[in-house]
């Protein structure tokens, strides 16, 4: 087939993957719906993907993965980059070199006999001053299908590239898909990512966490920007305006549900809305009035399936009903549809499970899907998208919030005294495993800005950047925490969630505009109870009380956590952090001893 390209730099590496791999045919993925039906229905002859019910999921297909190949690994995921030092501490590493002669053993002749497709696409919308531009050559057409929801994808984005060297290089194979010689290398310094012996989308759809998160992060921190793993949403007031917020929370926190989030019917009555903008991915730019702008870089949702319900979440349920794909959720055999675990009440009798066994969903005691079964959909389904979302200038943030999952140690909302302080706060984001997770109640993890397994480069020169980022700000972001998650003595949660999250977001909004004051407490500023508009919400004056107060004895915990991580970062934790740390700590032995006297 002909190329789509006379751009010789990406010739020259399309013919060194070709003698690497030996694949009997190429394919250039132009973006049209002509050739992309033909390798949907060369998919299904050979089983690789089932169409699903043409009347109820139109354009919808569904696929499996192998039984040892349903997430990211996290331990075979490396940046290579020349200096171990500039992996850092949070990274694993592999130097460059081993990488690559590993790399070529292992896809030496691995596409023989099969065809390669080079898919051209675009991070953020084609031609955006905040976009960038990858190829992803891979063997296997759901990873074509995939990456045709999640980017943008064709000739349109080989003419924004011209004859420019500036794109990622994106090398994906399946070979034999042994987990023994799994691996997904990032070469930062090369603009480089080859992935082997995976089909899972996390470590195969290249554009996602490994372009837009490891490679962007690096890019940004040499170029003057961020690259995040932040939800972004539209907050509309009554009156029509929309402020933007952008949050980072790690997994099993609600991102999705946040970023798609329906207000408490009283605010609905009074016009307010939620407009999403992405679930999953900010890369963020300082513009000349001085403000962070975002934008999604992706152009869908790959999403957890299990839990998604008309009830938990409409608008990402309402997004998989045309032209998605769905991955290791069950297949009903009579109606050619899907189901996962609390979809509805009403599983199929007959069906076949996420490993393709005969399953009844009434009678089995097995999971129908894989507990990360997922769904990819595009973003231009969901019902409550922004109008913006593909705005080519990114929308203004006036908040950042980060979030994680604290039994005890997080009220529900504060805010961060400034920038620097709020880095701090992002610095020390944790999350505690649940007892469903891990049989163990409140083990802390940290995981900073939630981007711990997605920061392409040394977590201390990451925090370093974000002060620096902060510097050049004349009206930086406002930057808080949430905590959706506190619970009573009886474990049970405090706070009801979901759209009543609404209300908090509303305090903070009201916080950047200077139309509330608040409390100066030992973490932060902390919202004074009238405040929080509990209008119609069935909750306690003492409850919110509680919510909104500080353990001093926890916190303390908290700090000698935070010192140890810290002291894993290792010398190039800024000073400015460990600063804010012996605040922190100096505040709340002051708090105690005043309670004590
Ligand atoms: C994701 C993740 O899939 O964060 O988005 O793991
Ligand atoms: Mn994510």
């Amino acid at each position: 087939m002909q190329s789509l390209t006379l751009n010789k730099n990406v010739l020259k590496w399309i013919d060194e993957v070709v003698s690497l791999t030996k694949p009997e045919e190429v394919m250039w993925i132009d973006g049209s719906e002509e050739q992309l039906d033909k390798l949907r229905e060369q998919a299904c002859n050979s089983g690789e993907i089932i169409a699903l019910n043409k009347e109820r999921y139109p354009g919808c297909y569904y696929h499996r993965s192998k039984k040892d190949d349903v997430a990211r690994m996290e331990d075979k995921t490396f940046i290579c980059s020349s200096r171990k030092e500039d992996a850092g501490p949070t990274n694993n590493w592999k130097n460059p070199e081993d990488a690559y002669k590993l790399g070529k053993e292992i896809f030496e002749n691995s596409m023989n006999g099969r065809t390669m497709y080079i898919i051209p696409y675009s991070m953020g919308p084609v031609g955006s001053p905040f976009s960038k531009i990858g190829f992803e050559v891979t063997d296997s057409i759901y990873v074509v299908l995939s990456m045709n929801i999640m980017t943008r994808v064709g000739q349109k984005v080989i003419d924004a590239l011209g004859d420019s060297n500036d794109f990622v290089r994106g090398l994906h194979g399946k070979c034999t898909l042994d987990i023994n010689q799994r691996y997904i290398f990032h070469f930062p310094e090369d603009n480089t990512i080859w992935s082997c012996n995976s089909a899972y989308g996390g470590n195969v759809l290249l554009g996602k966490k490994c372009f837009a998160l490891r490679i962007a992060s690096y890019q940004g921190s040499k170029e003057g920007w961020m690259a995040e793993h932040m939800l972004i949403l539209g907050i509309e007031n009554p009156q029509g305006e929309v402020k933007y917020v952008a949050a980072a929370f790690p997994s099993a926190c609600g991102k999705t549900n946040l970023a798609m989030l329906i207000p408490p019917e009283i605010y609905k009555k009074k016009g307010y809305k939620v407009w999403t903008v992405g679930d999953d991915i900010a890369w963020l730019r300082i513009k000349e009035d001085g403000r962070l702008w975002a934008i999604n870089p992706e152009a869908g949702f790959f999403g957890v399936a299990p839990g998604t319900s008309e009830k938990s979440n409409y608008n990402a349920l309402m997004s998989t009903r045309k032209n998605a794909i769905f991955t290791n959720v069950a297949y009903n055999l009579d109606d050619d549809t899907i189901w996962w675990e609390k979809f509805d009440k009403n599983p199929p009798e007959n069906a076949l499970d996420w490993q393709g066994n005969p399953w009844n969903g009434k009678t089995s005691m097995e999971r129908g899907a894989h507990p990360n079964s997922r769904f990819t959909a595009p973003a231009i389904n969901c019902p409550c998208i922004s109008k913006e979302w593909e705005s080519p200038d990114g929308v203004p943030i006036s908040a950042i919030i980060f979030g994680g999952r604290r039994a005890k140690t997080a009220p529900l909302v504060y805010q961060s005294r400034n920038w620097k302080h709020g880095v701090f706060v992002g610095s020390t984001l944790a999350s505690e495993t649940t007892a469903a997770a891990s049989g163990k109640i409140g083990v802390v993890r940290r995981d900073p800005m939630a981007m711990l397994p997605f920061c392409g480069y040394n977590m201390g020169d990451y925090f370093s950047h974000w002060l620096e980022m902060g510097e050049k700000m004349s009206n930086p972001p406002k930057i808080f925490h949430v905590n959706w998650f506190r619970t009573n003595d009886n474990s049970e949660f405090m706070w009801p969630g979901y759209g009543e999250n609404f209300r908090v977001l509303e305090w903070i909004i009201n916080r950047c505009e200077n139309k509330v004051d608040a409390d100066i407490a030992e973490i932060g500023f902390i919202p004074r109870e009238e405040d929080i508009n509990t209008e119609g919400l069935d909750i306690k004056d003492e409850v919110l009380q509680e919510l909104l107060s500080i353990d001093i004895d926890s916190w303390l915990d908290d700090v000698k956590s935070i010192e140890e991580f810290y002291k894993k970062i290792g010398e190039t934790l800024p000073k400015e952090l460990r600063e804010e740390l012996t605040v922190l700590k100096c505040n709340l032995n002051n708090a105690m001893e005043e309670s004590i006297a």
